[in-house]
């Protein structure tokens, strides 16, 4: 079965066929990026919640393209900003990309000491079917925000989120990570395994 996942960041593709792999082998599923369908609208992300905004992206590629779709809608969700970036994470600077994102942020924590720069990677994943039935689940993976970039892994704020509980009591960076690490412990493989049972449920041929 064809499934779309309703997203235009191909590290999202990438991160989700390799947290996928068994359940996608199982079910005999291939997800396709929305790239393979130009024709696709972009949805306008108005949500208040990363479900919501996870819901609304996955209703929109299933109405395109007629395939089931799975969605993902993330952030970084920083506690002494109230949860900022939050679903705002992707425009937080207004278009300066992931590098400008990360900066404003590292800026508008300042000096702030370690102690307080917790902060969680929140992941949103959806599933909708052609007929509109839907299922939602949420993945939250704790860290702290870590004062300048470091490592050249993963996307978007990774080089600066430092995830609690190292196995090997380290302070790496989300994007000192190898993959198949990220892939094991992120919001989005904690979201998405959650989402399984769903899809075992609705896409089993
Ligand atoms: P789509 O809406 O097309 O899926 P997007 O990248 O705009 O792509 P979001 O609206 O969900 O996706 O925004 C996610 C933001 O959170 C964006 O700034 C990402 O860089 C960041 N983010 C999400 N997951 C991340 C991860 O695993 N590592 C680093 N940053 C992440």
């Amino acid at each position: 079965t064809k499934v779309v996942l309703a997203t235009r960041n191909a590290h999202k593709v990438e991160e989700l066929r390799e947290i996928l792999a068994d359940v996608s082998a199982d079910l005999g599923l291939e997800i396709v990026g929305l790239d393979a369908f130009p024709e696709a609208p972009d949805v306008v992300e108005d949500g208040v919640t990363f479900e919501q905004n996870a819901i609304l992206k996955a209703a929109s590629a299933a109405n395109a393209t007629g395939l089931p779709a799975l969605a993902d809608d993330s952030g970084l969700a920083v506690d002494v900003l109230g949860g900022a970036p939050g679903i705002f994470s992707a425009r937080w600077s207004g278009g300066c990309g992931d590098r400008g994102n990360l900066e404003l942020l590292l800026a508008q924590l300042g000096d702030v000491r370690d102690e307080h720069r917790a902060a969680a990677f929140v992941c949103a994943a959806a599933l909708v079917l052609p007929d509109g039935r839907s299922a939602a689940e949420l993945g939250r993976f704790p860290g702290t925000v870590a004062r300048e970039p470091r490592g050249e892994g993963g996307f978007g704020y990774d080089p600066v989120f430092v995830p609690s509980d190292q196995p090997d009591g380290n302070e790496r960076t989300l994007a000192e990570y190898d993959p198949d690490e990220k892939n094991h412990v992120s919001h989005r493989a904690l979201a998405f395994r959650a989402l399984a049972p769903h899809l075992k449920e609705h896409l089993r041929p």
